[in-house]
């Protein structure tokens, strides 16, 4: 299904509005490190934000070490960020 790619005005307006994402270095991807107590929080934190990315049909790229959980959100069908990574991202925000 194809979705709109975020005008950069748009990106720049959505990443103020978001807590500790950066934009990753081509502009096609936000990206968020969190640390957590332990091993067992962090795999927490991801068994429920893959339950909301499963919901929304939207999922992250994502690499976890022991209490370390880095995460990519980029659109494949949008070449780029669209309003479905804002809306995970604000998601998963709330888990923390
Ligand atoms: N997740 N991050 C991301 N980007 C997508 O384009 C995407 C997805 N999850 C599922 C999905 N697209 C499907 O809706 C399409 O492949 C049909």
């Amino acid at each position: 299904m194809a979705i709109p790619r975020l005008t950069h005005e748009e990106r720049d307006a959505a990443l103020a509005e978001l807590t500790g994402w950066a934009l990753r270095d081509d502009g096609l991807a936000i990206v968020r490190t969190f640390k957590f107590a332990d091993f067992a929080e962090a795999f927490g934190f991801m068994t429920r934000a893959a339950i909301e990315a499963e919901k929304a049909d939207h999922h992250p790229e994502w690499f976890n070490v022991y209490n370390r959980v880095e995460i990519t959100l980029t659109t494949h069908d949008a070449g780029g960020l669209s309003v479905r990574d804002v809306s995970l991202a604000r998601l998963i925000d709330g888990f923390v």
